[in-house]
């Protein structure tokens, strides 16, 4: 049963609705969903207790079913039938009336066909689909469409302009895409992004083999948006972990339009960047290259490296930048957003990442660690996120977390004399979660031994290397 709590587009969200279990060949008699029309402190106080993302957003939806098969039988979900009714628990979707009337006016078409568009994405979202990679974006975009379509929800509906009005109508192309940035590790690709985002991505330190996972940092202006996906620095592995970063790295070319290239220009243009380079041109991969660091170095030396690029052959562009400084940052997106195939836009204008607080705040934790312990400790160490929980009514996370060492004789070493190191690393990832989450936290730092952890993979799970995600 389709069940709609809105004091207005009632009408309009059943109909979306509808027509996308019809699309899907549900009958939606055979599923309980409810769709909500909310007002702007409604959907912030849902994402951030649901989602630990304190803003305004679109739309959200909250799927009952983990895993959804087609053709979709009721006889599939026992556990989650709803007695009263015999329909299966679908999940609930709540859309942002406010926000829907925003976007109607910013794309021109009608506030009807807005709140049907995102009642449909909830729809989709609740079915299974998503969005996290290129190709299930635009299969899910392409579904909308065809949804909307059917329900006579145009793009063109609801233009009220005058034919006068319309012929002065410049068009602004929107374009889109995706960007890995790879590099050896401590090029300074996760500075770049930060740096681009204008938020705090992905961690950073002066030690190598920082980053771990995959992480999107996107990038908006009014006419484009870019995500660009921080890889692990590209290194031999030595280690399980290790393997699953380089396997990291590796899978974050799939359907992206461009790779970004870090060198670090301190350490110069080395021969396992040629040797990369020239991999990913002779793959077919449009390849811009950012010469990092040119703060710290020499003309002279910044000189020498471009000299040695353009010898190169099949190189789109090469720009000279300092992430840190944020120098040469716009001629750098420029190239870049010469590259760019899409014109969809992948994420509203709220989103800077695709991880949650729960993941950042791990890597806030990892970063103190690493910027505060000394000599191979750090390279052994994982953070495992026990708790992550908003204390019942109130502003105030808590947040209980083990910092995972693979040997004894580590353990003492990041406590510290009388527990003095572990004390400054929680009190410095307090700090920066607080300002990053918004909201008062109390956060409990321990350490355990799990001894070689980087070669077992039941831990490595367990902390956020899961290979699932990267096979
Ligand atoms: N002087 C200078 N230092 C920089 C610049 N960009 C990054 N760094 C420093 O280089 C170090 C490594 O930066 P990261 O951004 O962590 O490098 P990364 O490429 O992401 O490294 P991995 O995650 O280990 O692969 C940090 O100490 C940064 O502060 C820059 O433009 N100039
Ligand atoms: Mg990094």
């Amino acid at each position: 049963m389709i069940q709609v709590y809105a004091e207005k587009y009632e009408e309009e969200l059943r109909n979306a609705a509808s027509a996308a279990c019809e699309k899907l060949g549900v009958n939606p008699d055979d599923i309980d969903v409810e769709i909500n029309l909310s007002d702007e402190e409604e959907i912030q106080t849902l994402n951030r207790e649901e989602r630990g993302i304190d803003k305004v957003t679109d739309v959200l939806s909250f799927q009952n079913l983990a895993d959804v098969r087609f053709p979709f039988d009721k006889e599939d979900y026992p556990d989650d039938v709803n007695p009263e009714n015999g329909a299966v628990l679908l999940g609930e979707i709540f859309i942002c009336r406010k926000r829907a009337e925003e976007q109607a006016e910013e794309y021109g078409h009608s506030i009807e066909r807005e709140v049907s568009f995102l009642c449909c994405h909830g729809m989709l979202h609740l079915f299974g689909y998503d969005h996290d990679t290129e190709e299930k974006e635009r299969e899910m975009q392409e579904l909308a469409e065809e949804i909307l379509l059917s329900v006579g929800q145009t793009r063109e509906k609801g233009f009220e302009k005058s034919t006068e009005e319309k012929t002065e109508e410049k068009p602004v192309a929107f374009h889109s895409g995706f960007v890995a940035v790879m590099g050896r590790p401590n090029a300074g690709k996760s500075t770049l992004i930060n740096a681009v985002v204008g938020e705090k991505v992905s961690i950073v330190s002066w030690k190598p083999q920082t980053t771990r996972n995959k992480i999107k940092g996107i990038y908006n202006e009014k006419d484009c948006q870019i995500v660009f996906i921080d890889t692990p620095g590209l290194h031999k592995p030595k280690n399980s972990l290790g393997d699953y970063m380089m396997k990291s790295a590796a899978s974050a070319t799939e359907g992206i339009d461009c790779i970004l290239y870090v060198i670090d220009g301190e350490k110069g243009y080395l021969e396992q960047d040629q040797a990369n380079i020239v991999g990913y041109t002779n793959a077919g991969f449009k390849v811009v290259v950012a010469v990092n660091k040119v703060d710290h170095i020499t003309k002279d030396k910044v000189m020498e490296i471009l000299t040695q690029l353009n010898a190169m052959q099949h190189l789109t562009a090469v720009v000279p930048i300092s992430a840190l400084r944020e120098r040469n940052l716009q001629p750098l997106l420029e190239e870049i957003k010469k590259l760019l195939t899409d014109t969809i836009k992948y994420y509203d204008d709220d989103s800077y990442t695709d991880k949650n607080m729960r993941f950042i705040a791990g890597e806030i934790i990892r970063e103190k660690a690493l910027r505060l312990l000394d000599k191979e400790v750090p390279y052994g160490i994982g953070v495992d996120i026990r708790e992550y929980a908003y204390r019942d009514g109130k502003d105030i996370i808590d947040i209980n977390a083990d910092i995972i060492c693979e040997k004894q004789a580590h353990k003492p070493i990041i406590l510290g004399k009388d527990g003095a190191l572990i004390k400054k690393i929680a009190t410095y990832a307090r700090q920066d979660i607080e300002k990053i989450a918004g909201s008062q936290v109390f956060l409990t730092v321990f350490v355990r031994v799990k001894e070689d952890w980087r070669e077992n993979d039941s831990v490595m799970r367990d902390i956020g290397y899961d290979k699932k995600d990267i096979d």
